[in-house]
């Protein structure tokens, strides 16, 4: 019975619980609940989202249309969510100390895209990380649109440092003069000097953009030199370290506004996801708090004794360790490839992702490396200790000598760890 006892008109479908509803995805979504919580999750790019960010997504906002923007938009009946946007605008806007704020874009794929399409032509110049030096596919890469609609020149790392080289990168930008330079990476384990990278961008006249989705939360922490103020744009996901929903944000300058705006609506999306800009707000509310700057530190604190155990567990570090959050391990020395690393680690309740090192012989699909990253296992609640049993156990599941029975042995190692560190414990 509905309110003052009236039954509903809504037909029963309409009524039910997801497991009444649909059990079988229902089941899906439990299995996957499960396999979260009995993993050690590593890959550098995933996080686990706060519980008051997944009531915010599954909300009623879901229902809203509401192209435009706060204040003028093309449906009726936007005045909370007007409050919503803004609210998540102005949250944004204070953590990073940002001049302007676009919370619409769905990814850090389509926040990079209306960068481009905002400031570029088709055929205009940008110089870029290489994918396969820790990059990524909106970068330039050739099957990537911004490979396809924009003429990319790459700079890649250093073979003996494993390190930027802002001497090449600067020779490059005088030498093809791009409109604009991309900053930032998807694998790169060291603080990236973003005022170098701005001053030769205002050299050569190019915009500057920055891809900080992989450290918005570093950033957020003070944890990481800030892109913000020097650049002309700043895009990120908020999923990654920040630790919010799925989805993308752009930062620019004021004089870059109104371009950006257009750009994303009504030049690349229509309706905005309102649900996952009130997940972006409550992220952003919760990146600003002490609890969330100690987390941040101990995630670099954990990456960074994850690195100190496989360097002396033998493993080759690419950049011969960690700043940040991320460890690339380059595998060619202990004879395993990405993949039969990803695979072997798969067997032991470990997750992580095959990876491209600089220079490799292998291809995308196999690679010599591997990705790790300790955003979601500190949001677990590991700390050095925990990340020194983890380092243990990779290294006994990547030895030549590692025997089936090994690696039964090593998976209950990984749930008695685990069984310590409760996943969302009210679902
Ligand atoms: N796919 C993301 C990552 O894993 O780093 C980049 O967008």
């Amino acid at each position: 019975m509905a309110d003052g006892g009236v039954e509903p008109r809504t037909q029963a479908e309409f009524r039910q619980p997801l497991a009444e509803a649909d059990p079988d995805l229902q089941a899906m979504i439990a299995r996957e609940l499960e396999r979260q919580r009995h993993t050690v999750e590593l890959i550098a790019s995933e996080n686990f989202t706060s519980r008051a960010v997944l009531e915010a997504v599954a909300s009623t906002l879901t229902n809203k249309y509401a192209e435009g923007y706060p204040g003028a938009r093309y449906y009726g009946g936007c005045e909370v969510v007007d409050e919503v946007e803004s609210l998540a605008i102005e949250r944004c806007r204070r953590l990073f100390g940002a001049e302007h704020v676009n919370v619409q874009p769905h990814s850090g794929s389509s926040a990079n895209q209306a960068v481009y399409l905002a400031e570029l032509g088709i055929g205009d110049g940008i110089l870029a990380m290489k994918l396969d030096h820790g990059g990524h596919l909106t970068h330039g890469l050739k099957v990537n649109f911004s490979g396809r609609f924009y003429h990319v020149h790459s700079y890649g790392l250093d073979r003996e440092t494993g390190r930027l080289d802002y001497d090449e990168i600067e020779r490059l930008a005088h030498e093809h003069r791009p409109r604009m330079i991309v900053a930032g990476a998807s694998a790169y384990p060291r603080t990236i000097d973003f005022e170098r990278f701005a001053g030769i961008a205002r050299d050569v006249g190019a915009r500057l953009m920055v891809d900080m989705a992989h450290i918005a939360g570093l950033v957020a922490a003070g944890l990481h030199p800030d892109p913000v103020a020097v650049s002309d744009f700043v895009t990120t996901t908020t999923h990654k370290t920040l630790a919010g929903p799925r989805s993308g944000v752009i930062l620019c300058k004021q004089a870059h506004a109104r371009a950006i705006d257009k750009a994303v609506f009504p030049g690349l999306q229509g309706g905005p996801l309102v649900h996952v800009i009130a997940g972006k707000a409550v992220c952003f509310k919760l990146a600003a708090t002490g609890e969330f700057r100690k987390r941040q530190q101990q995630t670099v604190a954990n990456a960074a004794r994850l690195a100190e155990c496989l360097t002396e567990g033998g493993i080759n570090l690419v950049s011969g360790g960690t700043d940040n959050h991320l460890i690339l391990a380059d595998l060619t020395s202990i004879g395993l490839t990405g993949i039969e690393a990803e695979s072997r680690l798969e067997e032991v309740g470990i997750t992580v992702n095959k990876n491209a090192v600089p220079y490799d012989q292998q291809p995308p699909t196999v690679t010599s490396g591997i990705r790790l990253g300790t955003p979601a296992v500190t949001s677990r609640g590991f700390r050095e200790e925990e990340m020194e049993e983890v380092a243990d156990i990779i290294l006994e599941a990547l030895s030549p000598r590692a025997t089936a029975g090994d690696l039964e042995r090593l998976r209950r190692r990984t749930e008695e760890l685990l069984a310590g560190f409760p996943l969302y414990p009210h679902l």
